[in-house]
């Protein structure tokens, strides 16, 4: 058995899953017989920590204690008692920007913080949540262990009340670790066991950089003992009414009552709901509902209530009424056809790397919309939930990836299995965290799964490709069963294995034609380009089709007539034949050129200055002449 399933099992402190859509909110147990022995009494609440009149929270983020731990001897010397020889960090950050000597650090490192408890708080249920940290943690309250959780990306939260000290200082220690590890959701190569034809450092199995570190807040969150510990919110329309399908969770199995009131626009819906062994369900009905969409993010508010004459606890939050279908081979959005234009992106930014950074966030939806983009995939892994609260403000259609990037099937089958693990958890979580914004209109199970890595010699197993579909038919029956409300799509690289896509509600392809492949010709590339999408929309002529990147690095300030590779010149000719080719053709649903942003990637040949320029945008967000286009033919209805 290898270190890190062994992890996972322990680490994973929830094991639920849940359905969406047909069983709303209906729990029903895990996928792994074994790991149910490891489900704790009951499952914490990753509900975002809003405040409310019963609820307190406090963001820990600020300067901590920070230090690299090489050797791995850090647990050993009891740092968890207390960080000796610690520099300053920020949280959130990645650390690699912020210390050259941690530039392409991608170990074990340790942070510490030490905070108040107001006693006040005392007899609350004291929780912390951890909104992402890259890749495994490791988390002790004033030397006592709360827990580990492995895998980014995805909140976390243990519950603090045995180890907190009220009314007195509390230690918070943090074991990181981002080791590059094969049996990791993404897989990353621990032993050089394929030839590699393009040495990266760090060499990674994906094409942007091992950011690592506490990437997003740290609440300390005081609930009353007993809370609203979840909520499930699906929206269906019935004539021009929206109706409004609520299930609530309890914690300690509370019965009672619990009220339910929605509110924003001209109507005002409520409804009493019978909470049994701490579950309940109420449907309400918002006459002439204002529906969710990009023209119109019309976002209603949420109240839940628990308790009649005083309330135990209350949660809210804003939700939009809509609905997401593939019929044929369209892609309808309340019921008519859309079309996606936007882009995939990143989150990385010059210093903070993935740390979030709100600043940005803003900046990005501003260009999103000066540009003309009404949609964009959260590549390569699930983004903020912040991220996807401004989605919902701003109106945003997002297509949420999971972390399962480059996933590679030349592998053991124990390795394969470790991952699948991973990623069916990866998907629990992401669909609880997400499933109750409107702006989140499909799931992506991953990205360019491959036989065997990239960039190395030597052929796959004859047995990749059908353990690949084995991998995916499960993952796609899984997130099918864990939300019936959205679509799901994989991410398939110049359409193939295509097999692989078979579960999928509609094809997404990446296609490089012009840059990697038919280098230089675009007339050429045009042609390879209509071949190999028309060939992949005829194995499935029934499904809608998105091209969800295409694209050319240039460095910004590059110029030359006639274009050439690396020039703006380029870039922009290029990401305009992959346009006119998807004007062509209506089973086409989006266009999202790669990428958004020019963003940082491990030091190869293949990469100027660690950086992948196939961003509209560069690193610091100035448009080239790509961005100019787009905006052209997206807001002002140009030919391509
Ligand atoms: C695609 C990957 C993306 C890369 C892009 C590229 O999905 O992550 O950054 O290629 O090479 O294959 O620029």
């Amino acid at each position: 058995m290898n270190e890190g399933m062994n992890v996972a099992r322990v680490a994973l402190t929830r094991r639920e899953t849940f359905a969406l859509g047909g069983a709303v909110g209906a729990a029903s147990l895990a996928f792994n017989a074994e790991a149910q022995a490891t489900v704790p009494p009951e499952e914490l609440s990753i509900l975002y920590p809003f405040e409310s009149r019963t609820r307190s929270t406090r963001d820990l983020s600020g300067l901590w204690r920070f230090r690299l731990d090489p050797d791995d001897v850090g647990e050993k010397q009891g740092w968890q008692n207390g960080l000796s020889g610690w520099r300053t960090i920020a949280v959130p950050a990645s650390w690699q920007e912020l210390f050259d000597d941690a530039r392409n650090y991608v170990g074990t490192a340790w942070y510490e913080t030490e905070f108040q408890i107001d006693p006040a708080w005392r007899g609350r249920a004291l929780r912390l949540r951890f909104g992402s940290v890259v890749y495994r943690a490791k988390v002790w309250l004033n030397g006592q262990l709360l827990g580990e959780h492995m895998g980014g990306h995805l909140p976390f939260v243990f519950d603090v009340e045995q180890a907190a000290r009220l009314g007195q200082a509390n230690r918070l220690t943090v074991m990181v670790e981002n080791k590059l590890k094969r049996d990791r959701v993404p897989n990353n190569p621990d032993v050089p066991s394929w030839q590699w034809t393009l040495e990266e450092f760090p060499q990674t199995s994906y094409d942007f950089f091992p950011f690592s570190g506490i990437h997003r807040q740290v609440w300390l969150c005081a609930l009353p003992p007993t809370h609203i510990s979840d909520i499930a919110v699906v929206t269906t329309r019935s004539g021009t009414a929206g109706v409004v399908n609520v299930a609530l969770t309890v914690s300690g199995g509370w019965s009672g009552q619990a009220r339910i009131v929605i509110s924003g626009g001209a109507s005002q819906a409520s409804a009493v709901v019978e909470v049994r062994g701490g579950k309940g369900n109420a449907i309400l009905r918002v006459p002439n509902a204002r529906l969710w969409g990009p023209a119109d993010p019309f976002l209603y508010h949420l109240a839940a209530t628990i308790g009649t004459a005083a309330p135990i606890d209350e949660y809210a939050l804003d939700f939009g009424i809509r609905t997401v279908e593939v019929s044929g081979t369209r892609l309808l959005l309340n019921g008519q056809p859309v079309q996606l234009r936007g882009f995939g992106k990143h989150e990385d930014f010059i210093i903070h790397g993935k740390g979030l950074d709100l600043p940005v966030l803003v900046r990005d939806y501003e260009l999103l919309k000066w540009i003309g983009a009404n949609s964009f995939r959260t590549s390569h892994y699930p983004y903020s939930e912040e991220a996807l609260m401004l989605a919902d403000r701003e109106g945003f259609m997002v297509i949420a990836e999971t972390p399962g990037v480059s996933l590679t099937f030349s592998d053991e089958p124990a390795i394969i299995e470790a991952r699948r693990l991973q990623l069916r958890q990866d998907l629990v979580d992401m669909v609880r965290r997400d499933r109750n914004r409107a702006c989140v209109i499909a799931w992506s199970i991953g990205n360019e799964p491959l036989t065997k890595p990239f960039h190395t010699t030597g052929s796959a197993p004859p047995e990749a490709v059908p353990r690949g579909k084995a991998f995916f038919d499960d993952i796609f029956d899984h997130i099918h069963a864990l939300d019936s409300t959205r679509p799901a799509t994989l991410v398939s690289v110049q359409g193939g294995p295509p097999e692989w896509l078979a579960k999928g509600d509609f094809i997404c392809t990446n296609s490089y034609d012009g840059w990697y492949a038919v280098s230089a010709r675009l007339d050429d590339a045009a042609q390879v380009l209509e071949r190999e999408i028309t060939a992949l929309h005829a194995r499935y002529p029934d499904k809608p089709l998105m091209l969800t990147e295409f694209g050319a690095d240039a460095v910004a300030g590059m110029h030359d007539d006639p274009p050439a590779m690396w020039d703006e010149e380029y870039q922009s000719e290029m990401i305009l034949m992959y346009l006119r080719f998807a004007a062509k053709h209506d089973w086409i649903i989006g266009t999202h050129p790669w990428a958004f942003a020019d963003f940082r990637t491990s030091q190869s040949t293949m990469r100027v200055d660690a950086l992948n320029f196939k961003g509209v945008f560069t690193r610091d967000r100035r448009p080239k002449l790509a961005a100019h286009r787009l905006r052209d033919i997206w807001t002002k209805g140009e030919k391509a």
